[in-house]
């Protein structure tokens, strides 16, 4: 199979010939058709959080299943899917009690001594067991989502990541509650998301903060209420004025130090403050110690801490409803031969998110 493989940080991927192993107990083989280009994938590029080379990145993906290896019961051939980048185990302590973006013990990544890829023999990675920018997969089924048929499979792909993501943090994580007051830093795939999700919520007031008009301009059309460019105006002074001292709930959806430490700034008193972003693995945040006398929270949101074959499905109904926007979000389209200049784009922050069509439906 063709697959784009990244060779170490900071080089553009080579679309390379791959080889896939069958798949094994457990497994899934499934033909790619959607890859969403995502900014954790940029992190894996450019260094910021280490991996193993070679690899083949992309996590936000849909497809069709073509095979699947002995003991798969929840999917079987011909079932349109997106794989999810967590494969839980269905047994731990955290996903007995529904929590499993959190699982303790998810599929085990095949070792190096059994790849399910190699490039001329050498084993070849796959980033979260799924490995998206390639013609195939072989991921753990535990991951695996099924898509209804009157949903495409490049909007379901976005469901993989950015959408749970983003919908997760605001109904799971924070659980805004109608009528209150948000913010959120960074309108990119993931803040759009959220944004749009606290207006299903029923937050009264929704503010957009980002240094890039045109985000600005995108995130008034999924729903917020207020936006702050924060290349003008001192976003925690900004936000704190136009809720009154701070917000109920905000968001941080960049991955920055900074932005974390402003979302807990811009939280008011008895407000939460949440971390979605994947911030640099070597970074710590310094709060202020009011932290107990504002009864202030501070929290992580991983994958929206979502319980993925209750939400996914959910989300896509809402999306068939017209509630979630979700095919506005992509910007753009591109090959898969055309990887590195979606990732080119990403990073020039002139698209929130495009989607790499590798397969047909
Ligand atoms: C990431 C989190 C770390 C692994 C890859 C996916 N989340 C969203 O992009
Ligand atoms: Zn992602």
């Amino acid at each position: 199979m063709k697959a784009a493989v990244l060779n170490e940080a900071n080089q553009p991927m080579t679309i390379d010939e791959v080889d896939l192993d069958a798949p094994v107990a457990g497994e899934a083989k499934v033909r790619v058709v959607a890859a969403g280009v995502c900014h954790s994938d940029l992190h894996f590029i450019d260094g910021v959080y280490p991996t193993r080379f070679p690899t083949i990145l992309g996590h936000e993906v849909a497809g069709i299943v073509e095979e699947v290896g002995p003991g798969v019961a929840n999917v079987a051939p011909g079932d349109r899917v997106i794989l999810g980048f967590v494969q839980p185990c269905g047994t731990c302590r955290f996903c007995a009690e529904g929590r499993p973006a959190i699982c303790q013990n998810p599929a085990r990544t095949r070792t190096s001594s059994n790849p399910a890829r190699t490039r001329n023999g050498e084993p070849v990675s796959a980033m979260t067991n799924v490995g998206g920018f390639a013609e195939y997969s072989i991921t753990p089924a535990t991951g695996l989502v099924k898509v209804p048929d009157d949903v495409s499979l490049d909007i379901a792909a976005l469901v993989g990541c950015s959408v749970t993501t983003g919908y997760g943090a605001v109904v799971n994580t924070a659980q805004v509650r109608p009528g209150s007051s948000v913010a959120v830093i960074g309108a990119g795939g993931v803040g759009l998301n959220i944004i749009q999700s606290a207006r299903l919520a029923g937050a009264e007031r929704i503010i957009a903060v980002d240094m890039a008009e045109h985000k600005l301009a995108t995130a008034r059309e999924f729903g917020a209420t207020d936006v702050v460019n924060a290349k003008e105006d001192d976003p925690i002074v900004k936000v704190r004025e136009l809720t009154g001292g701070g917000a109920d709930y905000t968001f941080e959806a960049i991955g920055l130090k900074v932005t974390a430490e402003q979302a807990y700034e811009m939280a008011g008193r008895g407000g939460t403050a949440v971390i979605v972003g994947m911030i640099p693995p070597t970074d710590q945040l310094t709060i202020a110690s009011s932290i107990w006398l504002q009864e202030k929270t501070l929290k992580g949101s991983f994958y929206g801490s979502a319980r993925f074959q209750l939400d996914m499905p959910r989300i896509l109904n809402l999306y068939r409803q017209g509630k979630l926007n979700l095919d506005a979000l992509v910007s753009r389209r591109y090959p898969l031969a055309e990887i590195n200049e979606a990732f080119d784009a990403l990073r020039a922050g002139e698209v929130s998110r495009s989607v790499l069509t590798i397969g047909s439906e």
